[in-house]
Parts: C-alpha cells; sequence; structure tokens
C-alpha cells in the first residue's frame, strides 16, 4: 500500500546562514545523530544546505557526540583546515571555526564524518548531510526543464537495518566487516518508506548514495507521479 502523502521535504537553509553546525544525538537508544544548523534566530535540524557558487560559509562546528567527529564537505575544493579529514578531529564536547569560499560548480554535494574508526557508525546513524550547489548552469538546466514546484528533489539514500520495528544501531559482526553493513529498508532524507508526489512534466533528482557498502539499483517508470523509495535496492517511481 502506498502512502498517500508527500514526505516531508527537508528544511532548505542557505549555507551562508550558518553560525553553527552541530553534531548531536537525537535518539540515544538507537544510537540516530544529526546535524543542527544554528542560523541565530532559529535552528533547523537536518537541512538541506543551499549555496550558490562564490558564497562563503564561515561557521562554528561544534561536537555535541561522545566521540571524536569531523564535518567533511565531500567533493568541495576547500583549504586543508576546512576539509574535516579524519587526522583533524573535533573532540567531544570541542569545537572548531570553518571558513572557506564555495569554488565548485553546481550539483550536488555532501558533508559527513570522516573521523578514523567512527566514520561508517556516525554516516549510518544519520549523519549524511546533503549541500545543493547552483550557478548559471544549474538556472539554465531547471528553465529549460521547465521545472514544476516540487519536481526537483535531492535526495540522500541510504540504509538500515530494522528488526521488531526499530532501526538497530550500527553493530556490525565479524560476518559484516568482511561482506559489508547491509541495511533491509531503504532510508531517504532519513525517512523509511518515503515518497514525493510530483508534477507532470520534468522531474530533476539529485541523488546521493550513503549507503556504507551497497550501490542502490534505481528504476524509472514512463509517465511516473510518484517517487517511492521503499526497499534496498533502490528508488522506483510508481504511476
Ligand atoms: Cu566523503
Amino acid at each position: 500500500m502506498l502512502p498517500m502523502e508527500s514526505a516531508v521535504a527537508p528544511p532548505r537553509v542557505a549555507l551562508a546562514d550558518v553560525r553553527r553546525l552541530v553534531v548531536e544525538r537525537a535518539d540515544p537508544i538507537a544510537g540516530r545523530c544529526r546535524y543542527l544548523a544554528d542560523l541565530g534566530a532559529r535552528q533547523v535540524p537536518q537541512p538541506i544546505l543551499l549555496a550558490r557558487r562564490g558564497e562563503s560559509f564561515d561557521a562554528m562546528l561544534e561536537n555535541a557526540l561522545p566521540q571524536p567527529t569531523t564535518v567533511h564537505f565531500h567533493g568541495l575544493t576547500l583549504p586543508e583546515a576546512a576539509d574535516g579529514a579524519g587526522f583533524d578531529s573535533i573532540g567531544p564536547g570541542e569545537r572548531k571555526r570553518v571558513r572557506f569560499e564555495v569554488k565548485n560548480r553546481s550539483g550536488l554535494y555532501w558533508f559527513h564524518p570522516h573521523p578514523h574508526g567512527f566514520t561508517a557508525e556516525q554516516v549510518y546513524a544519520g549523519l549524511t548531510g546533503l549541500l545543493v550547489v547552483t550557478d548559471e548552469d544549474d538556472d539554465a538546466l531547471d528553465a529549460a526543464l521547465a521545472l514544476g514546484p516540487g519536481n526537483r528533489l535531492a535526495l540522500a539514500i541510504a540504509e538500515a537495518r530494522v528488526a521488531g520495528g526499530a532501526m538497530r544501531p550500527y553493530a556490525p559482526s565479524v560476518e559484516d566487516c568482511l561482506h559489508g553493513w547491509l541495511g533491509n529498508r531503504a532510508l531517504v532524507n532519513g525517512q523509511l518508506d518515503a515518497s514525493w508526489i510530483v508534477r507532470p512534466g520534468w522531474v530533476r533528482l539529485q541523488m546521493l548514495n550513503a549507503c556504507l557498502d551497497r550501490s542502490p539499483r534505481l528504476g524509472a517508470a514512463p509517465d511516473a507521479e510518484r517517487v517511492q523509495c521503499t526497499r534496498v535496492a533502490g528508488c522506483f517511481p510508481r504511476r
């Protein structure tokens, strides 16, 4: 049975408006984690960050986890001090100011933890942040497609191990370490069974494979009206 409502879209936040980016545990029992963007006037959990090419990020990164972490801006051309690589971690309770200019062309980028020994656990726990960079090429593509409202989606496709109705925390067995930590349910932008109702016309999807050890298979049907993501094999547009 398909859910009848569109999934709630993650809030969109301008990269340049972020004052603090806090990495925190949202659910201590299942170990789920999230990013919290502090904009000064309000705080936004798990935002999709938007940046125009040439804009700048100047914010304090705060680690509220009980483990070291980093915020690695994957794919961006950055000064090494802002890159969030594994050898430059932020300890529990510590903070670090990071500044950079977005020099890359338009596209979907992401930010995620990269601390040695904790990367897989923290990414699986939900620390997969999307960054959409736009420029004139991107504007031209949207205009050429004449996209309807809501027909452009940025999707972080991950997977979760769900058992007994609950998401299991990351706890790989020896077998998982050999064969990969695989889930049994698709988790898209942090939601199980997510679906989006789209309008007739072109739909533009920007997708991130945030699975730890799997390349999702994606399928498409002509004239689809809904983008449905339920199985770990991928996303299936449905009529
Ligand atoms: Cu990366």
